[in-house]
Order: C-alpha cells, then sequence, then structure tokens
C-alpha cells in the first residue's frame, strides 16, 4: 500500500513538472523557463565559425540568468537551445521547423544565407522574431517578414566597399570573380563585380566551386592564363584558404580579395605565409573593436579569443532578452513591437532597425593580412571612409 502511495505521488509530481514546463516554454508561469534558439553549423567545415556565434549567444544567456532577470513580476529562466543546421538550407528548414515546436520565444542565427532565406518564413508563419549575426545577403530582410532582423551590413553595402577599395587602392585592369554558389557566394561576388563594371574594370567571365570544394587546381590554372591582376572570392575560410594556397602555389601574383566570410585569423592557418597581403571585409565592426567587457567574459568563459561573428549574436540574443523586458513579456506577439523600435546600446555599438530588419548605419570594415595577423585599414560608414584609426579615435 505504502510504495502504491509512493508510486502515485511521484507520477503526480512528474505531470505537475510536465505541466510547468509545457507553460514555460510558451513564456508564461511561475518561474518561467524561456527558451531562445541559436543556430548555425556546428560540424562541417564552417563549424569554428559556428561554435563562434552559438558562444555569442550562450554568453548573453548566461549573463541574463545571472542578472536574475524578472518578467512581469516572475524569475525567468533563459535556455538557449542550440541547433546544428550544417550550413545545409535543407536541414536549415527542418532545424527551424524543430524551433517552431520546441516553442523558442526567438531566434539568433541562422550564420549562413543560405540557410537563413528559406527558414525566414517558417518563423514568419509562427510569429517568432529572428535575428542573425552574420546573414549578409539583402534577399533575406527584402522578403517583408516582420519577424526577421540582422545585426550586420548587407551585401549591397559590403560588396561595394570592398571592391571600391580595391579599385581605389590596387587599380586593377582585369579582376577574377570567383564564387562557391551559395546565396552569399554568390551575392557577394555579384555586388563586387557590378562596382568593378561601374569603375571601368575588366571583369573575367565568373567561375565556379561550392561550399566544399578544396581543389581550386583547375579553375585556378585557367585563370593564371589570363592574368588578372586581383581576385575576388564570394566564399568562406574553410574554402577560401585553399584557394588562396593553391593560387600562389601556381604563381597567381594577384592580390587576393574576399568578403566576411573569409575575413578571419583561420586564412593564415590554412593558406600559410600565402595569406600575407590578402585583403577582405567585414560587414561591421572588427571583433576587436567589440565592447572590452564582451571581449573579456567571452575569453573567461570559453577560454578562446571571440573569432568573427559572436559580438554580433551577443547582441542580437541580448536584444530579443532586452525586448522582452520591456514588453514585460516573452509573448513574441508583444515584445515584437517593442524589439522593432528598440535603441540598444551593445557590444558592437548602437543598434537600431529600419523598417526592413537591417540595422541601421552599418560599419563596412576593409582588412589586409600584415604579419600574419588580420588587420583592420579602413571603415566605411553612411558613404564616408576613415583610417581605422581615425575611426577607433572617433568612436573614444
Ligand atoms: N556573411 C557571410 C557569411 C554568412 C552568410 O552566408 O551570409
Amino acid at each position: 500500500m505504502k510504495n502504491i502511495q509512493i508510486g502515485i505521488s511521484a507520477i503526480a509530481a512528474a505531470i505537475a513538472l510536465i505541466g510547468c514546463g509545457q507553460q514555460s516554454s510558451s513564456g508564461g508561469g511561475a518561474g518561467a523557463e524561456v527558451k531562445i534558439g541559436h543556430v548555425g553549423p556546428l560540424t562541417g567545415g564552417i563549424a569554428h565559425l559556428g561554435k563562434d556565434n552559438e558562444n555569442g549567444a550562450r554568453l548573453a544567456v548566461e549573463e541574463a540568468n545571472a542578472a536574475k532577470i524578472k518578467i512581469d513580476g516572475k524569475d525567468v529562466k533563459f535556455t538557449l537551445v542550440a541547433e546544428d543546421d550544417q550550413a545545409d538550407p535543407k536541414v536549415g528548414t527542418t532545424v527551424a521547423q524543430k524551433l517552431v515546436d520546441a516553442k523558442v520565444v526567438g531566434v539568433v542565427g541562422h550564420l549562413n544565407s543560405g540557410t537563413s532565406i528559406p527558414a525566414s518564413p517558417i518563423y514568419n508563419q509562427a510569429g517568432i522574431p529572428v535575428i542573425s549575426g552574420s546573414a549578409t545577403n539583402p534577399k533575406l530582410t527584402e522578403q517583408g517578414f516582420k519577424t526577421q532582423f540582422r545585426v550586420v551590413g548587407r551585401d549591397d553595402q559590403q560588396g561595394p566597399a570592398i571592391a571600391s577599395y580595391l579599385a581605389t587602392n590596387n587599380k586593377p585592369s582585369t579582376v577574377a570573380v570567383i564564387d562557391d554558389a551559395t546565396a552569399y557566394g554568390e551575392g557577394i561576388a555579384n555586388e563586387v563585380e557590378k562596382t568593378l563594371k561601374a569603375a571601368k574594370i575588366n571583369v573575367l567571365p565568373r567561375e565556379k566551386g561550392t561550399d566544399k570544394t578544396t581543389d581550386w587546381k583547375a579553375i585556378l590554372t585557367k585563370l593564371r592564363g589570363r592574368n588578372p591582376d586581383a581576385v575576388f572570392y564570394g566564399g568562406m575560410d574553410a574554402t577560401g584558404g585553399p584557394l588562396l594556397k593553391q593560387g600562389r602555389e601556381l604563381g597567381i601574383k594577384a592580390v587576393f580579395s574576399f568578403g566576411d566570410g573569409a575575413c578571419t585569423d583561420k586564412m593564415k592557418e590554412l593558406a600559410g605565409d600565402a595569406a600575407e597581403g590578402l585583403l577582405c571585409s567585414q560587414a561591421g565592426i572588427p571583433v576587436e573593436a567589440a565592447d572590452k567587457k564582451f571581449l573579456d567574459a567571452y575569453k573567461k568563459k570559453f577560454n578562446a579569443d571571440p573569432i568573427l561573428y559572436s559580438p554580433f549574436t551577443y547582441d542580437a540574443a541580448n536584444m530579443l532578452i532586452q525586448a522582452m523586458q520591456k514588453a514585460n513579456s516573452s509573448d513574441p506577439k508583444k515584445y515584437l513591437p517593442v524589439l522593432q523600435k528598440l535603441d540598444f546600446k551593445g557590444a558592437t555599438g548602437k543598434i537600431a532597425f529600419d523598417d526592413k530588419g537591417d540595422r541601421k548605419d552599418a560599419e563596412m570594415t576593409i582588412f589586409t593580412m600584415k604579419g600574419g595577423k588580420l588587420t583592420p585599414v579602413a571603415v566605411i560608414q553612411g558613404g564616408k571612409t576613415q583610417t581605422y584609426d581615425e575611426f577607433v579615435k572617433a568612436a573614444k
């Protein structure tokens, strides 16, 4: 009899717990658990970037929990639900639906434009706000979804920025443009090509790989015969590093240039000395210019320096949390209008969204690899170009 009573009590306690979980995950209830999703590639060639993005969001969530935030007078425990989309558009939609089913109230991600764009209607249909800290293809915020935001700039800002810098400083007569056939790689390559052609620079017929290509020798051998003064590659560091290394091994002397996806110190690791002198851009401020409090906290928690986008995913997660606090609700219907109008001071500076969900006044930074270290040389904002030193001085 005693055993039966213990059994009934245990079942009752379990039912109560399950009930509490269901209530909390939808954003209400005492001591509510509020789930925030994060999506990026945690496996494959750019897993290092996916993990860096996840770390930024995780740090924000853990700091919010340590601050014992209350919403509607009740204690809240934020939980980061992290998913791996493998940088694959199909997997991206599957995990987006998984997060919707798990009743997350907001999402940070996805890392790639190629996964963010097909996932965006799923979040929109569910009314869940999603902020990318890295996806730069313009289409993401041109679809008219009120739930979609990004805290980096767009490739129709970044492409012209790197192409103009290349045209002005390196004065190439002929440029070879290669892309990895992804939404990001092809999109930024198109923007670069448009800008170069407008500057009357000869652009060779487009060459294409994939986001898994690491043997570029056939394409590079063909390009060597055309003797370009510069090469632009639209793609990520995992494929851009081998491209640069093989280009130099084949004797190509052109300056190699890249967008944000290949603007990491990993280029030095993958291309070795061939990385020296490369040019690349970031659709935001350099990591090293992020708030020192963030940089120190990241290093302390993960025993590593942030790589590229984590200050942006940190800000994205904090924006979701701050909008919930200001709305006094974790119900997306209630906090979405607050998020749309939020004036936020984050690790990457002031953030506010325009009507499309893009970051207003996003900076574009140009880097060169100098002494084995990516070094910022110029910052372009609102059509104005400053040296990096001028930018740092003005920001103080
Ligand atoms: N912004 C480059 C990497 C992410 C993307 O696919 O847009």
